[in-house]
């Protein structure tokens, strides 16, 4: 059998591509109209809560709602699943899955595939959602279009074995559009009616939509705002930084400077100088009524050796005492 052409033969990672150059912007009407709409309506949900309008019991069914999806991007999709920061027992990966499932950022698979493309190929046009093209894009105008060549070709090289052998991971990936749109509209918005007598509308308006967008927004300022503002004390010469206000809203994933150095810390932060790590929170109490365990961290000296190394001057160790 003659060989096959040497262009099919290439991996990602021999192939040749614009990494950095201009980009052409094919938009995706049909996300643009999705988008639209998810925002025009969590607007609505937004103004039925100021107004009054929203019972009590769905305004926190709301928030235990964003909590959870928000662990299942962070403890799920991001330091289990991309990153395998830490290991954890059955029942733990299915509360993450259905989490993860009720966050409605593609499925387990197709995330992790996206963020390890992203650190691998951090701010070039292999990265999903390139900072280098600016505030929106990185957050959300990525979306709204067409992948850039360089996402495709160079994401072939990351290797995605581990989940391809994951029954959960291949279950929800299969099964994904009836999974989100029980999980993440249909039960959130029968809840509330069923109850305590909240409105369909009021329920879908709010603890669907309004919680979605709201969920989302917290996710996508970890791409964009912490790939921009803030100090970057472990390596000065990426874009990552330290965002305290991002800690604060993506549950513990602001401290970005020290994420894109140290990517298999379960903590996604130096221990004993950062606050608001919610999810290292959520992912140490598992860890103490034991359903995760082997949860990796890195060594002090390590940390300080880079510090001294590559570091902005702005850690405590250089100026003793932080910006933060
Ligand atoms: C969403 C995701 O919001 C958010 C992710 C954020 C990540 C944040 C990370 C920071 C850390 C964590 C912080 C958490 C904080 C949480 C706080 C919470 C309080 N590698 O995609 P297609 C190939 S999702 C390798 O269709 P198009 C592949 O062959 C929102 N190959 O490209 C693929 O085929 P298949 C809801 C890749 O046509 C083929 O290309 N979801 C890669 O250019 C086609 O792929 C949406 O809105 C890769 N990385 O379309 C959906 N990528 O898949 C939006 C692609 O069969 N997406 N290939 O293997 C879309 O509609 C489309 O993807 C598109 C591009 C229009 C954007
Ligand atoms: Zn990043
Ligand atoms: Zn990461």
């Amino acid at each position: 059998m003659p060989p096959a052409p040497t262009s099919a033969r290439r991996t990602g990672e021999q192939q040749e591509v614009n990494m950095d150059g201009d980009a052409r912007v094919d938009i995706v009407w049909r996300n643009v109209a999705l988008f639209t709409y998810l925002h025009l309506a969590a607007f609505y949900g937004g103004y039925l809560l100021i107004t009054g309008q929203v019972m009590w019991q769905t305004f926190l069914w709301g928030v235990i709602l964003h909590t959870m999806s928000g662990f299942g991007i962070t403890a799920g999709a991001h330091r289990y699943w991309a990153h395998k920061s830490y290991k954890a027992v059955t029942p733990l990966r299915l509360l993450l899955a259905y989490m993860q499932t009720l966050a409605f950022q593609n499925h387990i698979y197709e995330w992790c595939r996206d963020h390890r493309v992203h650190h691998k190929f951090a701010e070039t046009h292999a990265d999903p959602h390139n900072a280098k093209r600016g505030f929106f894009f990185s957050h959300m105008g990525w979306l709204l279009c067409k992948k850039h060549e360089a996402v495709k070709v160079k994401g072939k090289s990351v290797d995605m074995s581990d989940l391809e052998q994951d029954p959960i991971v291949m279950f929800q990936k299969k099964y994904y559009l009836p999974l989100v749109l029980t999980i993440s509209f249909v039960i959130p918005t029968i809840v509330p009616s069923y109850f305590w007598g909240e409105t369909a509308s009021t329920a879908f308006l709010f603890a669907a939509m309004f919680r979605y967008c709201v969920t989302l927004h917290c996710t996508w300022l970890v791409n964009s705002a912490a790939h921009r503002w803030g100090p970057r004390p472990y390596d000065k010469s990426i874009s990552p930084a330290e965002n305290k206000s991002v800690a604060w809203w993506a549950f513990g994933e602001g401290w970005h400077n020290y994420h894109h150095v140290f990517p298999w810390d379960y903590k996604t932060s130096e221990v004993g100088i950062y606050r608001y790590n919610f999810s290292a929170a959520f992912i140490d109490y598992m860890a103490k009524v034991g359903w995760a365990y082997d949860l990796k961290t890195v060594p002090e000296k390590l940390v300080k050796q880079r510090v001294a190394r590559t570091g902005d001057g702005s850690h405590p160790d250089h100026i003793h005492a932080g910006p933060w």
